[in-house]
């Protein structure tokens, strides 16, 4: 009951308190308690509510004092100047300026009032931004402008595709188009008069008809998109196809369901390159007559999935390798906080881009206390692996303009049970690369196969549990006697005549905050560390940790909220908490400059 109780205070709707209406309505209703058992749960529930309220209320009064929930703010993440964010909607290069829109609550820092905020930047890290797009003030969109999309139609014009929920609480897509398309900038737009331009199919739920995918073009010159939804339990991409993008017809099948997964959000399906990392255009469906693989992404179970498969323009048959949560390592773009992802082509890098919410993992009174809540993603570029099993990202090459004071050392040895501080940067706002090499794995400790779920592995042999080679690698705002730190880490294991390396970002020591998630990651690293550097890369601003490692093949962001490792108070550590010695073959950290957001 008070893991319920907990996520009910925190502002992470869609993982947490969505999650907890829904379990505690069963949880209550299919207990079927008597009514004293009940009553005594209502008690305890008041104490419990009483006493933490005394606590949180004391300790709030501690850290206003300190100032320390402004220190939260980050300094090269993109967010609002105040407010609640959550997904990123229709991401797209224009005229020569990035456009970035998302889900936004222009009144208040909780969830609420959806409309599509709108943002512009030359290099996608320095923003600019401007009136706010879409508000829900008309009937088919009154309760909420939600999710959707940008395309680019043939004669060059952009149009958003965006969900509406109209007066009947009814999903349903709308349409909008710039005022004025000569206007780089994209100032206003205006619904079409015609919307909705579609409503939900009979079978399907009107609750469940949302975030419809950027457009791509078929082999026959036709339109098609994608709705996230469930069918008959299942989660689901319906396909609808256009001649002119403005009136839609439902294709017979869906581009895929799955009956693993429950309803989808934000689905997103577009084409990547069998070898190297330049992205496509979402409506290319061959290379110089070759072959591509497409990506479908779903938002579900709070977490962003993703499968490839091979996609036939013709029959839009899309042929997966394997399903959701089938195939090895439950394909995922980001195991941590990541959800309601969007990816779009920038035409002018030739790149495929990737943004993401990260929702916070404080409460919804930290929110109105901070005034705000909701970060994305440093934008990240995203390619298919040289294997072709999995995508691989990046953060984008601009990011490194914010770059400024480096420190760098090469070879340094780090015996067994050993740490030491990376001095002479800025610890809380920093970009951190590091590399580690072994001289042999020859005592490697083993791990039974069985075990595959790396979160949970990460939770049992977490950052102080010592092994043989790992945990090892960084320790990131941590107060000077590491009362507070998060772990970024890996640990090597053996499995019969392999390898497996696997990543974790613990996050359980890093604030003294209470109520606050503080949970444990994991993922493997496909990569062999027999003919391959364990590398890791980490983007400390405040209040996020994302992490890259093995170079893009697994990422992990979290969001932590020290009270000790703040601004100048904040530490940074490389570890080797194993028995076995190892080097780090290169280490270079930065300062980074604050992002001009205004
Ligand atoms: N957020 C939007 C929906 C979407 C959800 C509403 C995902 O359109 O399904 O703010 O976070």
């Amino acid at each position: 009951m008070l893991t319920y109780l907990y996520k009910a205070y925190n502002t992470c709707p869609t993982a947490h308190s969505l999650h907890f209406t829904m379990l505690f309505k069963t949880k209550l209703s299919s207990l079927n308690i008597p009514m004293k058992i009940y009553g005594f749960y209502v008690f305890s529930l008041c104490c419990f509510l009483i006493f933490n309220g005394v606590r949180v209320e004391a300790f709030r009064n501690h850290t206003r004092l300190l100032n320390v929930s402004q220190s939260y703010r980050t300094a090269y993440h993109f967010q609002p100047t105040k407010n609640w964010m959550n997904d990123p909607n229709g991401p797209m290069y224009y005229k020569g300026v990035y456009h970035f829109f998302y889900q936004h609550n222009p009144y208040g820092p909780l969830w609420g009032n959806m409309s599509w905020a709108h943002a512009i930047s030359h290099d996608l890290i320095n923003w600019v931004h401007l009136d706010i797009a879409l508000v829900p003030n008309e009937p088919y969109d009154i309760n909420g402008c939600f999710s959707g999309s940008t395309t680019i139609l043939p004669n060059g014009e952009p149009a958003i595709l965006y969900t509406g929920v109209d007066a009947n609480l009814h999903q349903v897509q709308n349409l909008a188009f710039p005022k004025n398309i000569s206007d780089p900038l994209l100032n206003e737009w205006v619904k079409w008069p015609l919307n909705p331009i579609l409503s939900p199919p009979d079978e399907i739920d009107p609750s469940f008809y949302r975030d419809p995918s950027t457009g791509w073009m078929g082999a026959d010159g036709e339109w098609r998109v994608v709705i996230g939804t469930r069918i008959d339990h299942q989660g689901a991409a319906i396909l609808y196809k256009s001649k002119d993008f403005r009136s839609w017809n439902r294709s017979l099948s869906p581009l895929h369901l799955s009956n693993i997964t429950t309803f989808w959000e934000c689905p997103d399906f577009y084409p990547v390159m069998r070898n190297g990392k330049s992205g496509l255009d979402t409506s290319v469906t061959s290379v110089q007559g070759k072959d591509i693989r497409h990506v479908l992404k779903a938002s579900f179970n709070y977490q962003d999935y993703y499968i490839l498969g091979k996609y036939d323009p013709l029959s839009d048959r899309y042929d997966v390798d394997a399903d959701f949560m089938k195939s090895k390592g439950w394909l995922r773009y980001d195991y941590g906080r990541f959800y309601a992802s969007k990816s779009f082509y920038d035409g002018e890098k030739k790149r495929r881009i990737l943004w993401s919410w990260v929702c916070e993992g404080d409460t919804a009174p930290d929110a109105i206390e901070k005034g705000w809540s909701g970060l994305q993603t440093i934008p990240r570029s995203i390619w298919l692996s040289k294997n072709e099993d999995q995508l691989v990202q990046w953060p984008v090459k601009e990011l490194e303009k914010l770059r400024t004071r480096k420190v760098h050392l090469e070879n340094k040895k780090l015996k067994g049970g050993s740490m030491i501080e990376i001095s002479g940067i800025t610890a809380s706002q920093a970009d951190v690369e590091i590399t580690f090499s072994f001289s042999n794995l020859k005592h490697a400790e083993v791990l039974s196969a069985e075990v595959v779920d790396p979160q949970i592995l990460c939770t049992q042999k977490n950052a102080t549990t010592d092994g043989k080679f790992g945990p090892f690698g960084l320790l990131v705002l941590a107060s000077k006697d590491l009362t507070e730190h998060t772990a970024v880490f890996f640990r090597v294991f053996r499995i019969a005549n392999s390898f497996r390396v696997l990543m974790c970002a613990d996050t359980s020591r890093s604030s003294l905050k209470p109520f606050i998630d503080k949970p444990i990651y994991g993922a493997f690293l496909a990569l062999d560390p027999r003919y391959a550097k364990i590398s890791l890369r980490t983007l400390i601003d405040h209040s996020i940790v994302e992490s890259f490692g093995g170079e893009g093949l697994a990422c992990i962001t979290s969001r932590v909220y020290p009270v000790l490792a703040v601004g100048e108070q904040a530490h940074l550590y490389a570890f080797n908490n194993g028995t076995q010695s190892l080097s780090i073959s290169s280490l270079s950290a930065w300062s980074m400059k604050k992002a001009q957001i205004v």
